[in-house]
């Protein structure tokens, strides 16, 4: 079952998300629903794992806090691959993400040792762009570099479960997470 751990945004949020892109002059967004912060990817995993590792991330005890999102990104260089609001790097937001690599560790799941960069990623970008599309997203970014990113209370985390079709991805909860003080 191919699966993920993250932060699901409020519907405002992702609405807020949503019309950001509006001016995108290309690229497939990410359908407004999907929007979300990964905390960890966790690939193709059997169910037996999964309901362990359910039990440990259920262990897992932190407080509510706040997060900001702080401004526009793309992944991928000269070959830009995503268009992403990057997320403030606040210390209970990169302590939740110890916490879940730690349970997963605590099941014997290994995940790739790469620097946690958080993130919403808002639109797949083509990769090789004509000059004329790299002008239009440098006019994209330069136009937004200002706009107004919402924050919000992150209460509860979720394992959510990737469906793979054709158009795409659907996201379906698999169990969420309350924080509580
Ligand atoms: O949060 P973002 O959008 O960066 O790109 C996928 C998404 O990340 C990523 O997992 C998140 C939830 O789907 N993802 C999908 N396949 C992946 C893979 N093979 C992957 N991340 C790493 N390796």
């Amino acid at each position: 079952m191919r699966a993920f751990i993250a932060i699901s945004l409020p519907a405002p949020v992702r609405q807020q998300l949503a019309d950001l892109r509006e001016a995108l002059p290309f690229g497939r967004p990410v359908p407004e629903e999907n929007l979300h912060l990964t905390l960890a990817f966790l690939d193709d995993q059997p169910e037996s794992l999964l309901r362990d590792l359910h039990e440990q991330l259920s262990l897992i005890r932190a407080e509510p806090f706040e997060l900001s999102l702080c401004g526009l990104g793309i992944f991928g260089g000269p070959k830009p691959r995503a268009l992403f609001a990057e997320v403030e790097e606040s210390e209970p937001l990169l302590s939740l993400h110890r916490e879940v690599r730690r349970a997963a560790r605590r099941v014997d799941l290994t995940l790739p040792r790469e620097r946690f960069r958080p993130h919403v990623t808002l639109a797949r970008l083509p990769g090789q762009l004509s000059p004329l599309r790299a002008r239009q997203l440098q006019l994209y970014l330069e136009n937004h570099i200002a706009a107004p990113l919402p924050g919000f209370r992150v209460e509860d985390f979720t394992l959510f479960h990737s469906i793979l079709g054709r158009d795409g991805a659907r996201h379906e909860e698999l169990a969420t997470y309350p924080l509580s003080r």
